[in-house]
């Protein structure tokens, strides 16, 4: 689980959202040693096209991201297995820029093979990684430009529109005149590819999202029954994001023994688990620009499912 600084903060924001309405549980608890592993998982299925289209586009785009960010510091948000990241690291490395990677995860575990496997495949980099939550933990980021910031796989979806303006304002804060962000976008398509997306046939993506409960019954001696729910993700199309629950078949009480909460559902009452909002260019290039950040390229797969954004400080 996560590190120990974060801990009493995520139990403060678990405590805040079970008692927020709708329920909801924060997402980093999506990502315990199993969960990573499951979402690995998730990156391969058919359905869940993501991925191959953002290795589509970093293949393209790569080399030439690298020349125009003569990046010497690599920083990534929500790094995980750091799969894709390595087209980055491939180019920047032919490039002659690149000294440094500092993943920033979550979850400890993956976080930690990760920069084992990478500090083992790039013996010429200085592998520092930082075990925080990117929402609270972006000071102690290395200081050596040009940097640049990726943060890849659509996560920046998973935050709250308001989240998301908080995270964009203190990276353009933090970003200086020679550093670059590059961001992963899922693009709003066609709702019955999105839901498919999201309740694959073979059942992963819902292990992944009831994962969650599990680690939270561990985690804070909770008393969640899986039985008692069932998976209902739905596409929210006004909000234009994938809504991911798992919905009460009766009504009942959970007590969440560590929080000091007993919780009662509805029948039919959804626990939020995450959102996965997706984009449009014409939405997300003013977020940016209120941000004091512009877009530089603006890359899609061809069959524009997705998009790789490099933005730079105004
Ligand atoms: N970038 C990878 C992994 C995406 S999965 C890819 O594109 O495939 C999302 C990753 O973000 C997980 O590894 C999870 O542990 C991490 N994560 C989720 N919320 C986080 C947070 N608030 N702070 C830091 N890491 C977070
Ligand atoms: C990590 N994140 C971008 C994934 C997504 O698509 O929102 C998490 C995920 N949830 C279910 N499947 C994948």
């Amino acid at each position: 689980m996560p590190e120990t600084s974060t801990v009493p903060a995520l139990y403060e924001a678990t405590r805040r959202s079970l008692q927020a309405e709708p329920k909801e549980l924060p997402a980093v608890w999506l990502y315990d040693e199993r969960g990573s592993l499951l979402y690995e998982e998730i990156t391969q299925l058919p359905d869940y096209y993501l991925p191959r289209r953002e290795t589509e586009i970093l293949r393209a785009r790569a080399g030439e991201i690298a020349e125009r960010t003569q990046a010497r510091t690599l920083v990534e948000l929500g790094s995980g297995d750091a799969r894709r990241t390595r087209f980055l690291l491939d180019a920047l490395t032919t490039a002659g820029t690149l000294d440094r990677f500092a993943p920033v995860d979550v979850s400890e575990e993956i976080l930690r093979e990760s920069s084992w496997a990478i500090a083992a495949d790039y013996p010429a980099l200085s592998v520092e990684p930082i075990a925080g939550d990117f929402g609270r933990d972006l000071d102690s980021l290395p200081a050596e430009g040009p940097r640049l910031v990726a943060f890849l796989g659509s996560t920046i979806g998973n935050l709250y529109p308001a989240q998301r303006a908080d995270l964009l304002a203190r990276l353009s804060a933090e970003l200086g005149r020679d550093d670059a962000l590059l961001l992963g976008l899922d693009l709003v398509k066609d709702p019955a590819r999105l839901e498919r997306a999201y309740d694959d046939r073979t059942g992963v993506t819902q292990a992944f999202v009831r994962n969650a409960l599990t680690a939270v019954d561990r985690e804070l001696d909770a008393m969640f029954e899986q039985r008692r729910f069932v998976y209902d993700p739905r596409w929210d199309a006004e909000q234009e994001w994938m809504d991911i629950a798992l919905r009460a078949l009766t009504a009942h009480t959970v007590s969440v023994a560590r929080l000091d909460l007993e919780l009662a559902f509805e029948a039919g009452e959804r626990l939020r688990m995450e959102i996965s909002a997706k984009f449009r260019r014409e939405r997300f290039e003013p977020e940016l620009r209120s941000a004091g950040l512009r877009v530089e390229e603006w890359w899609t797969d061809r069959a524009g499912d997705f998009a790789l954004v490099l933005a730079l400080p105004e």
